[in-house]
């Protein structure tokens, strides 16, 4: 049978060729003399695709047979980029269609091209919920994810005038190859109505029951996700909202057939579009709406699966694990436990246990204004048998509370879920820890900062143990192998084979080349050449030429007062008005020519993160058109960064900057991207910096700032008045309220917040400090052979911040799985 399953696939390249003229000619409907790249991308993913069908089903098949516990993550977002180039890496068949596409008049990097990203998602937590579910395939761990298929990704950045501007991302335009529709996983999810108390015929008990005013159907769409170095194909299952052919037949009868109809087609608009926000919420419907759709779709799905296996409930846990990216899926926790009671008929404190021993929960961000929140009515109105299991979660809990530690009214307010303000609300991570075993945080220092700071009186109430850490990582198959194929090659030549993308410690191998000037060589000329490249795209989205021998100095991220990009420009601005005040004759012996490249998409209602790429691009214009500097500095904001933008600027840089306020960056992982690929990193000792740290060594990292541990002393002295602003700080303002970047009128606001506003971000207060890294950068980078070893040295180190050894660890501590291989 296994064979007839696989007959479609392709082990060589006239193989590949048939199947690539087969899809163009039957499932294209196209001629093979009428085929452009698109055409031809949609061909070769079509004939991956079918090899990845094969192993998906068997790896399914293998998993249900066995009867193995899964892992499911629930992710709001999954921060794809592109497919095809991952799963050839990943299939290792990328050198066969390359000869292939070449064979029939393609070239496989244009085809590549063509593929629009899958950004379902706003930056680090949907990016490494990406990573996270590429360590499980290539792992063997029998693990799903669970998220949107939104119709919009994160909107496309274009900038206008310097200003930022929005633009629809309608990635599925000439659809999507890479997703199996499964028009027959049609699940309905229930809105509104109101809950009755009913009779258990079987048992005479009371119970209660939620009659749901509104359904919408859940449509399941699959990702096969292939793992390297396996057959193993896991799945993405991605919920699609319908409408059900059910309508209202009484605005019907009445008459009233298009409206009821409109309303019907409105039940497209919940997965329509990703909220843009990252690390701030607000409170709207449609967000809630969702977050309840994709929980309950997903929930189902799993119990479903459970319930085919016939074993008692109290095995639950003993088959499924659920971990909760962030809060957004905590309705999951209150969800199940209404399964299992309502519905199944479970006692409550039965099925409360199976809920905790079932979920872990990631907290991704210490800052108050990302915590979610929901407003009791808006819940209540929405879910309101969900309310009510709230409360009695949220009772039991206390009671337990207020047992251990009687008279603590102060822990008891601060751990309730119910937040008793006006309008009060419900506090989505306090739900989060009461409904796991286990809480997680993505960095040592962010682990330890959430039990000292937000989470410390659950600490109180259930000791230490519930909480953990699980440092963040990146994939090296996509952060390496497919992002910088010319370095993977050299890595690969010295360490016997591409073996060490799912072995990443073995990269510590390195070290003893560090002292051969052939391979130094070498490794320096992979950095020109993926600078050139880096070149190429600032020349073709900015306009701007730049030269490759410029220190490539680059901040690409969301851009968030707390990750300071405003430091970073501020630190430009100085070192311009520097040069401008250094007499021509010992410019360049003072200063190394650089390139700052600032790239990051502002959330669309966010004033400030706004004016501060305005100003970015102002400096640049500046800047950039100033005959005296030429090659001395140049300033670009490369427009609409992504993950493929990513994949091409992370291998391009010498040195990248992750430079926000001590405390307030969990982890970071482009820090760990660029140290991968061979750049030196300045930053704060802030997040997984500290770790990178600890992993590369002290010399091979530039810090500076106040530590976290300073920063609530700080704050504390700004709002009592006592600011410092230190002169070159002052000289950038003056230089910036002179008019010298453009009216000066729009960036007050931002040099307020800092001289009058009390600081929040402490950029005054680090801005010395910052200076004197970036100083001890030009004298660094100046030495190009010390330059080149502590790259060296850096990647050799750098194998614990592969995803797969998190995966390891949130398998062996969290989820108590174990991988299970198809053997072929
Ligand atoms: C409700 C609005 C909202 C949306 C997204 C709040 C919070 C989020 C995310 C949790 C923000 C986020 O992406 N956090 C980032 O998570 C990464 C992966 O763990 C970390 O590396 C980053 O430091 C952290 O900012």
């Amino acid at each position: 049978i296994w064979k007839r399953y696989g007959a479609n696939e392709f082990s060589d390249v006239d193989g590949f060729e048939s199947q690539f003229v087969k899809h163009v000619e039957t499932t294209l409907a196209r001629s093979i003399y009428n085929c452009d790249n698109l055409a031809a991308y949609q061909a070769t993913s079509n004939s991956i695709r079918d090899k990845l069908i094969v192993h998906w089903n068997k790896t399914q098949h293998l998993h249900t047979a066995k009867d193995v516990k899964r892992i499911y993550y629930l992710s709001l977002e999954f921060l794809m980029g592109r497919a095809l180039d991952n799963a050839l890496i990943n299939l290792e068949i990328r050198d066969l269609a390359a000869t292939a596409v070449d064979e029939l008049g393609f070239r496989l990097e244009d085809i590549l091209e063509v593929e629009p990203d899958a950004a379902l998602g706003n930056g680090g937590l949907g990016r490494l919920a990406a990573c996270f579910i590429d360590s499980l395939s290539t792992g063997n761990y029998p693990g799903w994810g669970y998220g949107l298929r939104y119709q919009y990704g994160i909107f496309s950045q274009k900038i206008v005038d310097g200003y930022q501007a929005e633009a629809p991302d309608y990635w599925l335009r000439f659809s999507n190859p890479w997703e199996l529709p499964r028009l027959e996983i049609q699940i309905p999810v229930d809105f509104y109505g109101y809950t009755t108390t009913v009779k258990d015929p079987q048992t005479g008990k009371s119970k209660k029951q939620w009659n749901g005013g509104e359904q919408i159907l859940a449509v399941a769409y699959d990702f096969p996700i292939p793992g390297y170095g396996t057959s193993n194909v896991n799945n993405l299952r991605m919920w699609s909202s319908k409408p059900t052919t059910e309508f209202d037949f009484q605005k019907f009868n009445e008459g009233d057939y298009q409206d009821s109809l409109a309303q019907q087609q409105r039940a497209e608009s919940i997965t329509a579009v990703l909220y843009p926000n990252d690390n701030f919420y607000k409170g709207k419907e449609l967000r809630l709406k969702q977050q309840y759709f994709w929980v309950a779709a997903s929930l189902h799905d799993i119990v479903r699966r459970f319930i085919k296996t016939k074993r008692p409930w109290d095995q639950f846990p003993d088959q499924v694990a659920i971990q909760l990216n962030d809060t957004h899926p905590t309705l999951a926790v209150v969800e199940l436990q209404r399964i299992l009671t309502d519905l199944q008929g479970l006692e409550w404190d039965v099925a409360w246990s199976i809920v905790q021993r079932t979920f872990g929960y990631t907290n991704h961000t210490v800052m108050a204004e990302a915590l979610e929140k929901w407003p009791v009515d808006l819940f209540g109105t929405l879910l309101p048998r969900h309310l009510e299991i709230v409360y009695d979660i949220n009772l039991a809990f206390l009671q337990m509370v207020e047992k251990k530690f009687p008279n603590d009214r102060g822990l008891l307010s601060s751990v309730s879920v119910i937040e008793e303000s006006q309008p009060k609300n419900i506090r989505m991570a306090n739900l989060a820890i009461i409904g796991s075993h286990r809480v997680n945080g993505v960095a040592e220092l962010h682990s330890q900062l959430i039990k000292q700071t937000i989470f410390s009186d659950f600490v109180k109430v259930y000791g230490s143990d519930k909480f953990t850490n699980v440092t963040n990582g990146i994939t090296p198959r996509r952060w390496l192998r497919q992002a910088n194929p010319g370095l993977a090659a050299l890595i690969a030549s010295k360490l016997g084979g591409y073996g060490y993308l799912n072995d990443l410690n073995k990269l510590k191998g390195l070290e003893q080349f560090v002292e051969d000037p052939g391979f130094r060589a070498e490794w320096a000329a992979i950095k020109t050449a993926n600078k050139t490249k880096l070149a190429a795209l600032i020349a073709s989205t900015t306009g701007v030429t730049v030269n490759p021998n410029s220190l490539f100095d680059v901040q690409v991220k969301r851009i968030h007062e707390y990750k300071r990009q405003q430091l970073n420009i501020f630190g430009v601005i100085w070192r311009y008005l520097q040069l401008k005040a250094t007499p021509k004759a010992e410019r360049t012996t003072k200063f190394v020519p650089k390139v700052s490249i600032f790239g990051g998409k502002a959330a669309p209602g966010y004033y400030t993160a706004k004016t501060i790429i305005k100003l970015v691009n102002s400096v640049g214009s500046v800047v950039n058109s100033d005959p005296e500097i030429g090659d001395l500095l140049k300033v670009v904001f490369i427009p609409d960064y992504n993950v493929s933008k990513a994949e091409v600027i992370c291998p391009g840089s010498d040195l990248s900057e992750h430079i926000s306020t001590a405390g307030t960056e969990a982890s970071g992982t482009s820090n760990m991207k660029f140290v991968l690929n061979g750049g030196l990193i300045i930053g704060t000792v802030d997040g997984a910096n500290v770790e990178i740290t600890r992993e590369v060594g002290e010399d091979n990292i530039f810090l500076f700032g106040n530590l976290a541990e300073d920063v609530e002393d700080l704050r504390h002295e700004h709002h009592m008045g006592r600011s410092h602003i230190p002169d070159s700080l002052v000289q950038v303002f003056d230089a910036i309220s002179s008019g010298q970047f453009g009216t000066p009128d729009e960036f007050q606001s931002l040099l307020d917040g800092v001289r009058f506003h009390g600081d929040h971000y402490l950029v005054s207060d680090d801005f010395e400090s910052y200076l004197e890294a970036q100083k001890l950068v030009d004298e660094e980078f100046r030495k190009k052979e010390d330059w080149v070893r502590k790259s060296i040295i850096s990647v050799a180190n750098m194998g614990f911040f592969s995803s797969d050894r998190c995966i390891e660890e949130y398998a062996e501590n969290i989820w108590n799985i174990e991988p299970l291989e198809e053997k072929v």
